[in-house]
Order: structure tokens, then C-alpha cells, then sequence
């Protein structure tokens, strides 16, 4: 194992992967911009180093200023967290380069997974369902010859996308030339890459995750999945394991699906199959997320397994020690507390903390940067705190969430808790048939 780490990230992520490291016997080099120099993560961590001024590209997304805090302190492995660099294949490169492990995939399969072309034609080689549309780099006639043929509505997706980025639903024929020159010029503009292809929109669908590790060895363990229908403008608010839309047989699909698509594109550590799920069982897989997710928490409390752990278990060459399906139990619900104003469209409202009371209690779980006084600062994304829960089946679950998030009190900023406390208490959600549409449809009807 190693002996020092840098944790090349902010807020819980980095708080999560410190504690991780201090359970292995590990040092946690932090880092921090003058935003954060006060911050949780700064604090749990043996060392930090300061980045640089608090905008993200002169300090988080800084790659020279990462790998120096990393090689200045003496560190032999880098650990990115979510965001920021987790899925920039040249500060993988840049890793290798100065002689660090990173905790992640190898710099080519990241680097195929990032593209999704590239990434669906993989899938479509080792066998795994894709969403019918165009097989590569497409222009606006092909695009019509495609949504001729699968019929509409389509989506146009960027191939350097993903998460929704770059996305623009068409529902008719002369929708599609617009549409597509405004999503190749936002693809051009945020990606640098106006590359696009085309998807039969699968609508309503259920948004599916399945989460795998694979070590040096040839081993794969697969962890069952997390249902992420539940979000608002590709923001997720709420997370469950297992789905209510899955039976045994199709989970196991999806699961071999994802265990055999690790195999052929050679995978390591820790990674997530995202698949869209039909009414009628069909599932197609979207894109590989090449890094550890928000939502990992859902899966640790019906596995027992850390999966921060496992990742630097595997990254310093450890072979695993359960492979194929992970056992599991119970139920386990993620909430996202965001710091969003519902009065204004669910937008970004960052401030001080006042009064901060995370809930207590059998099976909860919350993974926060954040105490009485803390910033939510402008500058990051908006998250305050995850509560997750666990208990033995979801009705459980649920009047357990309840029962947490009516615990938590968070002073001085909105949060996104009473919108989280609507869905779990709403027929949708406690009958467990719900789609990627129902968040909206139910916003529409409340708002
Ligand atoms: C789709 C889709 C339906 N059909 N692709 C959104 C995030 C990104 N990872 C892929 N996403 C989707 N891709 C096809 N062919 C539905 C989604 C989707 C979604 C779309 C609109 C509004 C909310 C959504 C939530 C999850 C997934």
C-alpha cells in the first residue's frame, strides 16, 4: 500500500477519500484554493497545499500546480475524487509522467470511454445493447436519414458530452436543422468538439446504474445497481438500490452486460455502466462514468463494501477478494442537499451556513464538508450534505429517510430537503413507478 496520497479534490469528496486513506494507515495530502483554505478537508488532512485563487481553472482544474503538490510532498498516488480532473485523460498522462498511481482507469480506456462514440461502439463489440441510432461522427443529413429510419423523437448528442451536456431532444422533422446547428456550436463551445450522433430518445425511461471494480488481475466484481430516474436538468436529487423496475433476471443482464464490457475494453477500478431501462424490461447502455460517483454511498450500504477503499486497494496492485456479483441487503435512499433556491427555479444559491444539525440515528449516513459557519462558496457546485439511509426493504427505507431529512436542519441557505421530502411522500415514488420524467412532471403540477 502506499504510504502518502494526494486527494486531488474539495468539499465531501475530498473529506470521504481522507477518511479512507486514515483507515489504510494512509497520509492525505490535501489541496486547497484560498476559498477553501479553511475548509473540512484542509483540516482532516495530514498536509495541504494551496492551489491558487478560488475560480476552479486556476486552482482545482490546474494540472501542473496538481502534480507539483504531489510530487513536493512526497506522494506516490493521486486519488481525483468526482469532477474536476477525475476524467481528463492528460492529467492521467501527467500522472504517469511524474511517476504516480492514479486511482482510476488506464489513460487509453478513459480516454475511449470519454468519447461516446468511441464508447458505444466498444459496447456494441463486446456485446452490450446500445440505443439504436447512427454508429459515428454525424451531419445534419445524416441525421435525417437516421431519424427517418428509427423514427422520432430523436436525440443529438455531442461525442464529447455526456451527463446531458451538449444533449437537444427532436420531436419533428423540421425541428432537426435548427436544433442541430445549436447543439454542435454549445458542443464546439463547452467541448472544443462539435462532433455529434444521433439516439432514438427512449422516453419515459428509468435511468440505471450498475457499479463495477475490476482489478490488475483479470477479476471483476460487479455491485448491483443504483435507479437515478429521479433529477432535475441531469441533476440528480435522489438515489435508490435496488431499483424498483428491476426483476432478478434483468438485473442479471445488466450485470453481465457491464462485467463483460469490462472485460473487453480491459477496465480497472472503480467504474459505472449507465443504462436507460424501458417499460417493457429492454435496456441500452448510455455511457461508462470512469471514476467513483456521487451516489457510490447507495451501493456501500447494501454491499458492506468500500468501494474508496477498494479503488486504493486496486490501484496499489491488490487483487479483490470477492469477485462476480457482490452480495447484498436491504435498501439503501440517497438525498442530495443542495444549497437551491426553489422559490427561483431550483438556482444555485450559495451563502453562509448558520445552524448546521445533520440527523443521526440507526442507518443514517451523511458525507458533508460542511458544519455550523461553513461557505457554501460560488465558485463549486452547490451540494451541502448526502444523507443516506439503509434498512432491511424500501417501504423502511423511505419512512427512514423521512424520518432523517425531517431531522436536518440547514440555516441561512435553501435547500433542495422540502422537494426531496415531496417526492419521497409522493404516490409516484412510494409505489416505485417512476420515470426520468417524473420530477418535472411533478414540479409542473406543484409549481
Ligand atoms: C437518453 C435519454 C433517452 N434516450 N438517451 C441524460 C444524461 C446522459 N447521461 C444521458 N441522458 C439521457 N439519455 C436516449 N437515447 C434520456 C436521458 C436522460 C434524461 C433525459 C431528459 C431529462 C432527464 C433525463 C434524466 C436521465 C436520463
Amino acid at each position: 500500500m502506499f504510504t502518502r496520497v494526494l486527494v486531488a479534490n474539495r468539499g465531501e469528496i475530498a473529506v470521504r477519500v481522507i477518511r479512507a486513506l486514515h483507515e489504510l494507515g494512509v497520509e492525505a495530502v490535501a489541496v486547497y484554493s484560498t476559498a477553501d483554505k479553511d475548509a473540512r478537508h484542509v483540516r482532516l488532512a495530514d498536509q495541504a497545499v494551496h492551489l491558487g485563487p478560488p475560480p476552479a481553472a486556476e486552482s482545482y482544474l490546474r494540472i501542473p500546480s496538481m502534480i507539483a503538490a504531489a510530487t513536493t510532498t512526497g506522494c506516490q498516488a493521486v486519488h481525483p475524487g468526482y469532477g474536476f480532473l477525475a476524467e481528463n485523460p492528460a492529467f492521467v498522462e501527467a500522472c504517469a509522467d511524474n511517476d504516480l498511481v492514479f486511482v482510476g482507469p488506464p489513460v487509453d480506456v478513459m480516454a475511449a470511454m470519454g468519447d461516446k462514440i468511441s464508447a458505444k461502439r466498444a459496447m456494441r463489440a463486446a456485446e452490450v445493447p446500445t440505443v439504436p441510432g447512427t454508429e459515428g461522427a454525424t451531419n445534419v443529413s445524416a441525421a435525417r436519414a437516421a431519424a427517418e429510419e428509427i423514427g422520432f423523437p430523436i436525440l443529438l448528442k455531442a461525442t464529447a458530452g455526456g451527463g446531458g451536456k451538449g444533449m437537444r431532444l427532436v420531436r419533428r422533422p423540421d425541428e432537426l436543422e435548427d436544433a442541430f446547428g445549436m447543439a454542435a456550436a454549445e458542443a464546439e463551445a463547452a467541448f472544443g468538439n462539435a462532433t455529434m450522433y444521433v439516439e432514438k430518445a427512449l422516453v419515459p425511461a428509468r435511468h440505471v446504474e450498475i457499479q463495477v471494480l475490476c482489478d490488475h488481475h483479470g477479476n471483476v466484481l460487479t455491485l448491483g445497481e443504483r435507479e437515478c430516474s429521479i433529477q432535475r436538468r441531469h441533476q440528480k436529487l435522489i438515489e435508490e438500490s435496488p431499483s424498483a423496475a428491476l426483476s432478478p433476471e434483468a438485473r442479471e443482464a445488466m450485470e453481465a452486460a457491464a462485467e463483460r464490457a469490462c472485460r473487453a475494453v480491459g477496465y480497472r477500478n472503480a467504474g459505472t455502466f449507465e443504462f436507460l431501462l424501458g417499460a417493457d424490461g429492454s435496456f441500452y447502455f448510455i455511457e461508462l462514468n470512469a471514476r467513483l460517483q456521487v451516489e457510490h454511498p447507495v451501493t456501500e450500504l447494501c454491499t458492506g463494501v468500500d468501494l474508496v477503499r477498494e479503488q486504493l486497494l486496486v490501484a496499489a496492485g491488490e487483487e479483490l477478494t470477492v469477485t462476480g456479483r457482490a452480495p447484498r441487503r436491504g435498501h439503501a435512499i440517497e438525498i442530495r442537499l443542495n444549497a437551491e433556491d426553489p422559490e427561483h427555479d431550483f438556482r444555485p444559491s450559495p451563502g453562509r451556513i448558520g445552524h448546521f444539525e445533520p440527523p443521526l440515528g440507526p442507518g443514517v449516513r451523511v458525507d458533508t464538508f460542511v458544519e455550523s459557519g461553513s461557505i457554501i462558496s460560488p465558485f463549486y457546485d452547490s451540494m451541502v450534505a448526502k444523507v443516506i439511509v439503509w434498512d432491511s426493504d424500501r417501504a423502511a427505507a423511505i419512512t427512514r429517510a423521512e424520518r432523517a431529512l425531517r431531522e436536518t436542519v440547514v440555516e441561512g441557505v435553501p435547500t433542495t430537503r422540502e422537494l426531496a421530502l415531496e417526492v419521497l411522500g409522493s404516490e409516484p415514488f412510494r409505489s416505485g413507478e417512476y420515470s426520468t420524467s417524473t420530477l418535472e412532471a411533478m414540479r409542473a403540477v406543484v409549481a
